[in-house]
C-alpha cells in the first residue's frame, strides 16, 4: 500500500536530545556547555543520526533546568556565547546535522523584564503579559495544582493579586490572549530561524490557551485536569495556525511540539497541513505508571497497555499527521531501568528497547546516553535532587505524612534526576564529562558503561544502536510502512509487522527474563533475520530472554 504520507526530512529522521548542562563539560567548571558538544560533534556523526534537539540553551536562573528563560535572545552563560553557538550550528550543518531548538512559550523565569514590568502595577503596560486575578479570603483564585505540587497560583504582595504558574512559582504562565505578547514571539522564533535553526521543539505549547473562565477543576486525577484544563484550550488551534502563517509557513522549518494533554481523538486537529505543527510528543505510555497522584505516584504498567497506546496512536497517524516516538528524555527516568531490566539483562533489555524505537512508525527521539544503556541512579536522600520537580513533590508528600524512605523510593523509580546525570564518556571517574567537579554527581556505574568501553565493542549496545539506525536508514518501510500489531495471547510478546509495497517485516520483541516460545504462525514468517540482540538464535521456534530481532518476510 502506497503511504500516504509526503516524504520530508523530519519523517526520516533519527533525533538525537542532548541535555546541555549533562552532556560535555568544556570549561572545567563541571557543568556540560556548548564548547563541550562542539568537542563531541564527531561523536554526535557517529551516531548516524539526522538532528540534534537542545534542550533550553537561553538565559535562565535555572530553577526548573533551564525552562524558566530570563532571556529569550541570550545564551545561558554558564553554557556559553553566542558565537559559541553560530560555531556549533555551523559545525551540525558541516557535518549535514540539522539543529532543533527548545523553545519555552507557555511561560517565562519571574526574572524576565516583562514579568518584572507586569509586577510593577495593575495598569502597567505588561500587566497582560501574564495571568492576574484577586483570590478570595486568602484563597487562591481556584484549585488548579501545579505540576510542580501545590498550588498553581503565588500571592503576589506588591499588588494584592495572584499570578498562574502550572510549574513552579518562578515560571508564571504567559498570556498568549495579549496579541502584544504573541508578535513578541513571532519575532523571537524569526530571530533564530533566520541564524538556520532547522526545527523548533515548542514546550508545553498544548497548554498555551487557557480557558480565562478559570473555573475549577472537578477532578483529583492530575493527568486528568492537564487534559479537560491545563491543554486543548479554546483558541490553541488558532494560536498555532497563527505562528504558522506568521512564521513557519517562511522557513523550512520543523515543528514538534510538547502536548501533555493532547488525545489520539484530537491530536490531527493540531497537525492541520500547513495550519498546524509537524508532529507533536504524546504521552499515554509515559503518564502509564503514574498514579492519579501523578509521577511520585507510581503504578505497575503493563505490557498489554504499553501495546495498545502504542496502536491507538499509530493507528491515528495511519493516514495523516505524523508521530514521534521516545522511549526517555529529561523529563523521564532512563528506559532500560523503566522498561526493561537493568540488571541481569541490561544489555540484551537497552537493544530490544532501541529496536523498538527504531522500528516504530514516526520520528523516533533518541535521549543521550540510552546509545550506551545509562541507568537510573540511587540517591540516598532527597536532598541530593537537584530537580525542582523531586523538591516541591517531597514537600507535599511531607505534607500528607510520607515518610523519607517512601518518597525516596518513588522518586528513585520516577524522578527526573535519573535522566540528568552526567553523561558517561570513560569508565574512569568523571575525567570523560568535566575536568572539574560535576555539577550532579555522576552514576558510579560508568566503571561498566562508557562510550570508551562500547566504542571497539563489537556486540556493545553503542555498536548495536549504529547498526539499527542504518538498518531504519536503509529500509524505508520502517519510517512509512504500515503498523500491523501480531495479536498474541502470550503476555509478554511484543510482535508487528511493518509493511509497504515492496518489503514486510517482522519485530520480535521478548520483554521478559524467561524463554517464550513462539506462535507455529509466527514462525512461518522467519526467513533472514536482519538483526537481533543474540549472536545466534538458540532455536527457531523460541526466544531468549529479552530477545530482539527483526526478519524481512
Ligand atoms: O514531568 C512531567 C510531569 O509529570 C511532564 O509531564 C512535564 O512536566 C510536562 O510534560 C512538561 O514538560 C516540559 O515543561 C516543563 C519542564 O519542567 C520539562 O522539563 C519540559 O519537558 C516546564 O517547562
Ligand atoms: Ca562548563
Amino acid at each position: 500500500m502506497a503511504s500516504k504520507h509526503q516524504p520530508a526530512w523530519w519523517k526520516e529522521a533519527v533525533v538525537y536530545q542532548i541535555y546541555p548542562r549533562s552532556f560535555k563539560d568544556g570549561n572545567g567548571d563541571g557543568v556540560g556547555d556548548l564548547k563541550g558538544i562542539i568537542e563531541k560533534l564527531d561523536y554526535i556523526q557517529s551516531l548516524d543520526v539526522n538532528a540534534v534537539w537542545l534542550n533550553p540553551i537561553f538565559k535562565s536562573p535555572n530553577d526548573d533546568g533551564g525552562y524558566d528563560i530570563s532571556d529569550y535572545y541570550a545564551i545561558q552563560p554558564e553554557f556559553g556565547t553566542m558565537a559559541e553557538f553560530d560555531q556549533l550550528l555551523e559545525g551540525l550543518h558541516q557535518r549535514k546535522l540539522k539543529l532543533i531548538i527548545d523553545l519555552v512559550l507557555n511561560h517565562s523565569s519571574d526574572e524576565h523584564p516583562w514579568f518584572q514590568e507586569s509586577k510593577k502595577s495593575k495598569d502597567n503596560p505588561y500587566r497582560d503579559y501574564y495571568f492576574w486575578r484577586p483570590g478570595s479570603n486568602d484563597l487562591p483564585p481556584n484549585n488548579w495544582p501545579s505540576f510542580f505540587g501545590g498550588s498553581a497560583w503565588q500571592l503576589d504582595k506588591g499588588t494584592g493579586e495572584y499570578y498562574l504558574h502550572l510549574f513552579s512559582k518562578k515560571q508564571p504562565d504567559l498570556n498568549w490572549e495579549t496579541p502584544a505578547l504573541r508578535q513578541e514571539f513571532h519575532n523571537l522564533m524569526k530571530f533564530w530561524l533566520d541564524k538556520g535553526v532547522d526545527g523548533l521543539r515548542l514546550d508545553v505549547i498544548s497548554a498555551i490557551s487557557k480557558q480565562t473562565d478559570f473555573s475549577d477543576t472537578p477532578t483529583d486525577d492530575f493527568n486528568e485536569t492537564i487534559r479537560i484544563k491545563y491543554a486543548n484550550g479554546p483558541r490553541l488551534k488558532e494560536f498555532i495556525k497563527e505562528a504558522n502563517e506568521q512564521v513557519w509557513s517562511k522557513y523550512n522549518v520543523m515543528t514538534v511540539g510538547e502536548g501533555p494533554g493532547i488525545t489520539p481523538q484530537n491530536a490531527l486537529e493540531y497537525l492541520e497541513e500547513n495550519e498546524g505543527l509537524n508532529m507533536i510528543f504524546h504521552f499515554g505510555h509515559m503518564y502509564m505508571d503514574q498514579g492519579p497522584g501523578g509521577r511520585f505516584d507510581p503504578i505497575p504498567w503493563s505490557l498489554h497497555d504499553f501495546k495498545s497506546i502504542f496502536k491507538i496512536w499509530n493507528d491515528t497517524f495511519k493516514e495523516r499527521g505524523w508521530g514521534s516516538v521516545f522511549l526517555g528524555n529529561h523529563d523521564f527516568p532512563r528506559m532500560v531501568s523503566r522498561w526493561g531490566n537493568d540488571k541481569e539483562y541490561w544489555s540484551e533489555s537497552s537493544k530490544l528497547l532501541l529496536t523498538l524505537l527504531l522500528t516504530m512508525p514516526g520520528t523516533p527521539f533518541v535521549f543521550m546516553g540510552d546509545e550506551i544503556g545509562m541507568t537510573n541512579i540511587k540517591l540516598n536522600s532527597v536532598s541530593e535532587s537537584q530537580d525542582i520537580e523531586s523538591q516541591n513533590g517531597w514537600r507535599e508528600a511531607q505534607k500528607k505524612g510520607t515518610s523519607e524512605k517512601e518518597f525516596l523510593k518513588a522518586m528513585n523509580y520516577a524522578g527526573r534526576d535519573n535522566a540528568r546525570t552526567p553523561f558517561q564518556w570513560t569508565h574512569d571517574g568523571n575525567r570523560g564529562f568535566t575536568s572539574g567537579t560535576p555539577w550532579m554527581q555522576i552514576n558510579p556505574n560508568h566503571t561498566s558503561i562508557s562510550v570508551d568501553i562500547q566504542e571497539s565493542a563489537p556486540d556493545s549496545i553503542l555498536n548495536f544502536f549504529r547498526a539499527m539506525v542504518n538498518l531504519r536508514k536503509l529500509h524505508p518501510v520502517l519510517s512509512y510502512g504500515d503498523y500491523l500489531p501480531v495479536e498474541t495471547k502470550v503476555a509478554n510478546l511484543f510482535l508487528y509487522f511493518r509493511e509497504d509495497k515492496k518489503e514486510k517485516m517482522l519485530i520480535l520483541l521478548n520483554f521478559s527474563n524467561e524463554l517464550i516460545n513462539l506462535p507455529d504462525d509466527i514462525i512461518s514468517h522467519l526467513t533472514t533475520r536482519v538483526i537481533g540482540n543474540y549472536y545466534e538464535r538458540k532455536t527457531f521456534k523460541a526466544l531468549n530472554p529479552w530477545e530482539a530481532c527483526v526478519y524481512t518476510c
